[in-house]
């Protein structure tokens, strides 16, 4: 069995994020999974928000799974794997629970059959100032596996880059995503992660062709679109491994080619375009290991769209 611990602050979106991924979970995936949760008090809204998506919670009250009710937790684990042997268990603990706990709790069983405990710990980039400080929230941060900023929309691009950076500061070992609840795609990789989708493992490949009128500093846009690329690749959690390549070609035939291999070294190029002065035809092609397919296509869409002008064809 795989327990997935989604954990944060109250509030944080652990709710949300669960709803999110339950409904991207194909019909199989979600007979084998079961949900714990364990809201903090006694109306069970966590339960109510989830069993809207097909699975049933089940609810552990009165008291905090990493505490009072560590024992309670564990005999109904231990039920659920004698009724039903589910491959995954998904546990939302209250908004003050300390995960690395729960996580302790569950390894320390010696009668399940643990193939691994992810512990995913949620971070509100709004009110990160407000409880950074909190000796648990730090804690949790530290044990975590993987770290997700949540409610990206909410936030600054530079905002959230700061906060990565001091997560980093505080885990360098998590892996680092960011999800935003209007933006299904952001939770992908985390689906990927937790079941290892078959698609984790192979090449995404996303082709666009454009006409655009560009401008005589085209060059600097051009790398600027390829670099954004792999840095919004970089941003969801996937190390860029692959190739990102444009050919432009101009009325007066023409070629301009760029492309980008390694982040560090930036995007190379050859040859020039002459006739700036009418619609050129821009091919573009991303092929990147380890993305979903629909991620790739988000990111080099928006990409894209950055570039004053440009028209799809
Ligand atoms: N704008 C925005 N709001 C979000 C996002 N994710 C969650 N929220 C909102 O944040 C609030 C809290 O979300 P929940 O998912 O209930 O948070 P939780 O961590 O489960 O809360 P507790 O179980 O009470 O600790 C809700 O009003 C959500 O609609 C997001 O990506 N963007
Ligand atoms: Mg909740």
């Amino acid at each position: 069995m795989q327990f997935v611990i989604v954990a944060g602050f109250l509030g944080t979106g652990k709710t949300s994020l669960l709803r999110n991924i339950l409904s991207l979970m194909t019909e199989d995936q979600k007979k084998n999974t079961v949900l714990i949760v364990n809201d903090f008090g006694q109306v069970g809204i966590n339960r109510e928000l989830l069993s809207k998506q097909g699975l049933d919670p089940i609810e552990l009250v009165s008291g905090c799974v990493c505490c009072q009710l560590g024992v309670d937790m564990i005999k109904t684990i231990e039920e659920i794997h004698q009724r039903y042997s589910p491959s995954v268990v998904f546990i939302e603990p209250s908004g003050v629970a300390n995960p690395g706990s729960i996580k302790q709790i569950i390894q320390d069983s010696k009668t399940l059959p643990i193939e691994r405990v992810l512990n995913i710990v949620l971070v509100d980039p709004v009110r990160w100032h407000a409880i950074s400080d909190i000796p648990v929230i730090e804690e949790g941060l530290r044990n975590a596996d993987l770290l997700v900023i949540t409610k990206k929309d909410l936030s600054q691009m530079s905002a959230i880059d700061k906060l990565r950076e001091e997560l980093h500061g505080i885990n360098s070992s998590a892996r680092i995503l960011e999800t935003n609840n209007f933006e299904i795609e952001t939770f992908h990789p985390l689906l990927d992660e937790i079941f290892h989708n078959e698609a984790h493992a192979e090449f995404s490949c996303v082709s666009r062709t454009l006409k655009a009128r560009l401008q005589p500093d085209y060059r600097e846009q051009v790398f600027g679109v390829l670099k954004d690329m792999v840095k919004d690749i970089e941003t969801s959690g996937v190390s860029f491994v692959g190739h990102i390549k444009t050919v432009i070609n101009d009325e007066a035939d023409c070629c301009f080619y760029a492309s980008i291999t390694d982040p560090s070294t930036g995007p190379g190029s050859h040859g020039h375009l002459q006739k700036l002065g009418a619609e050129v035809i821009i091919k573009i092609q991303a092929v990147v290991f380890r993305l979903h397919c629909e991620s790739l296509q988000a990111i080099v869409d928006e990409c894209l769209r950055d570039l004053e002008g440009l028209r799809s064809t």
